[in-house]
């Protein structure tokens, strides 16, 4: 790159924090026009710090979806917040997504860890779809006299309102800088975990109380089959106890084919391919508690 082109282009950092379940990972998605992140109704979907990269034409903003930040009991929960709070160490801006409609004290320590991150802020208010336009204005005039933020913009990440604005006001905090990534590029995340993360959404959203928590999904396997033509994926679900197999793999195979039937759907939309998709369950006693393998299976950072 020239002198020239290099001063003319800004770039940074975007840290998507907050409490968990409040729409950080759809907003990202939204914001990019693709599924980066993926997404349920349950909390603690979101395990580890993904990258959005979103190029137009003079800047390039990574966003970075991170865990929700909650009060975490259990060593796996203390390391998603843990991977969160790393995620504002390394941004230029934070985002900072909030649920109108779900307003609770834990907000006041997210509100903490901003005032003490001491980097500028821009509060989403997200789900406005589900409120009425009068309820805003208290929540928005409460938020304003809290903290100095550099924009507070009401969106709703569903429905994709409200994202331009946010969008603006994000620009106009880039600094000068180069591209970090291929302007064509939308993700780092390896192509193995991006399945793995697709397989564990349709586990998160088909599945009930603790199973889907005990579930982690590692691809062994992704091969071209140029004579099928076609993408073969060989994954294990990993499961904590021998009495979970029973439901991932469900009555006849029933839930194991519906999880890998709506996964290989999906997969084949995202990557334009035909797809033989080989799924298997194990059982790793208690891989929850302990470090390595929480690393190994369901907080890989080390490829960030
Ligand atoms: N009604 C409504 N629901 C939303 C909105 N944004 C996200 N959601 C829902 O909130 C739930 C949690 O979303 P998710 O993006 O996984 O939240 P995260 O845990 O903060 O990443 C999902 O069921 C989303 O469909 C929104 O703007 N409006
Ligand atoms: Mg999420």
């Amino acid at each position: 790159m020239t002198e020239k082109e290099f001063k003319d282009t800004r770039s940074g950092f975007v840290g998507i924090i907050g409490l968990p379940n409040v729409g950080k990972s759809t907003l990202l998605n939204q914001l990019l026009g693709t599924k980066v992140s993926i997404v349920s109704p349950k909390p603690q979907t979101t395990r580890f710090n993904i990258r959005g990269i979103l190029t137009k034409n003079n800047f390039q903003i990574v966003f970075v979806d991170t865990p929700g930040i909650h009060e975490a009991k259990d060593l796996f929960n203390q390391m998603m917040v843990k991977e969160a709070l790393n995620a504002l160490q390394e941004v230029d801006i934070i985002l900072w997504v909030m649920d109108v409609t779900h307003r609770i004290p834990e907000e006041e320590r997210i509100l903490d860890l901003i005032k003490s991150a001491n980097k500028p802020t821009i509060l989403a208010l997200n789900k406005i779809d589900l409120i009425k336009k009068q309820e805003l204005l208290p929540i928005i005039d409460y938020f304003s006299k809290l903290h100095d933020f550099k924009a507070i913009v009401p969106v709703s990440a569903l429905k994709n309102d409200g994202l331009d604005r946010l969008l603006d006001e994000i620009v106009k905090l880039l600094p000068e800088g180069p591209f970090y990534y291929n302007p064509n590029q939308v993700t780092d995340l390896p192509l193995s975990l991006l399945i793995a993360e697709i397989i564990r959404e349709k586990i998160f959203m088909h599945t009930y109380q603790e199973v889907p928590y005990s579930t982690a999904v590692k691809v062994e396997e992704i091969r071209e089959d140029l004579e099928k033509n076609l993408l073969y994926i060989q994954a294990t679900i990993f499961i904590e106890r021998d009495s979970q197999k029973g439901i991932i793999i469900g009555k006849g195979g029933r839930m194991l084919k519906k999880i890998g039937t709506l996964a290989r759907e999906e997969l084949e939309f995202l990557l334009g391919k035909k797809i033989y998709l080989d799924l298997w369950v194990k059982a790793l006693k208690d891989w929850r508690e302990r470090e390595t393998y929480i690393r190994r299976l369901a907080i890989p950072s080390h490829f960030s």
